[in-house]
């Protein structure tokens, strides 16, 4: 089952459950923040401070970081992560696959607003398929007469029991950036977390799994050659209005992206996919 429903400021979201699965989507930003497989925790961290309202993302599920990732390079007046987040994108496709299944298209083009921020046209669709597994696809396409070049990320935020409980396997001999010193390293073996991380990982595998206690959450993702790793730790966390003080230890951020040197430059016509498929197991 496929509905639409407003909070009480007139904030729009989708509603989906079936067999399987449920989920929440809210208009603005294409904003999966919620998502539970059946007999499964929810997968996705919400923060119980979070905004639910215009111009402002939502803390946790998946933003969708596009037509840049971070701090403009240039412009640092322009929106952290883009504009992406905070637009209102369009239903273009509601349907039940099956029982099992629901799948809903969302679209953002460009239009004079936009062009003010990012001068190039563009047609972008987030593909979701709630299942027993969530896939979430973003698809650009350059629908201008010029080459235009952006970077991205599915910056989603997973619950875990708590944060030092957590291990991620499959990063293992990839480079990295530590963003908070700027400093290139080489991941040995699995990564645990015991203080602030901002990490961007190059060339990582594209099965990332992040174990916590009996619970695995798997990541399968195409399109991609970064991935961020981040949890703010305790100074940065209390310093986020939308975060509670202690929200850091119940989340941990998994972005797979086009970020940094792995951005995408694409010719008028040509598209470019960016998929994560993920899924919880014991
Ligand atoms: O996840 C990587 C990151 O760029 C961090 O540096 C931190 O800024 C985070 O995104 C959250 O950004 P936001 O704009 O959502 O507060």
């Amino acid at each position: 089952m496929i509905t639409h429903k407003k909070l009480d400021n007139n904030y729009e979201y989708i509603e989906i459950k079936n067999n399987q699965a449920e989920a929440k989507i809210a208009l603005q930003g294409a904003h999966i923040f919620h998502y539970k497989a059946k007999n499964r925790p929810a997968l996705l961290w919400l923060s119980e401070t979070s905004f639910f309202k215009e111009g402002k993302a939502i803390r946790g599920g998946i933003p969708i970081c596009f037509p840049w990732f971070g701090p403009h390079k240039t412009d640092a007046s322009l929106p952290q992560h883009g504009f992406a987040r905070t637009a209102l994108w369009e239903v273009v496709l509601e349907e039940e696959l099956d029982e099992n299944s629901s799948h809903v298209q969302l679209q953002l083009t460009s239009d004079e607003e936009s062009l003010k921020l990012w001068e190039y046209k563009f047609d972008v669709r987030l593909d979701i398929v709630v299942s027993s597994e969530l896939t979430v696809t973003l698809t650009v396409t350059n629908t201008d007469t010029k080459a235009f070049e952006f970077t991205s990320a599915l910056h989603s935020y997973f619950n875990v029991s708590d944060i030092t409980n957590v291990s991620v396997e499959g990063l293992d001999g990839s480079n990295y950036i530590d963003s908070l010193t700027d400093k290139t390293y080489i991941q040995k073996g699995s990564l645990s977390i015991s203080e602030e991380v901002d990490r961007v990982y190059f060339d990582s595998s594209n099965s990332i799994k992040l174990h916590d206690k009996s619970n695995t959450i798997h990541l399968k993702q195409k399109g991609s050659n970064s991935l961020v790793v981040w949890n703010p730790w305790i100074e940065k966390a209390k310093k986020m209005v939308d975060m509670p003080d202690d929200g850091y230890k119940t989340m941990l951020c998994l972005e797979t992206g086009n970020i940094g040197e792995d951005k995408i430059i694409l010719k008028p016509k040509e598209v470019h996919l960016l998929e994560v498929i993920i899924s919880s197991r014991l």
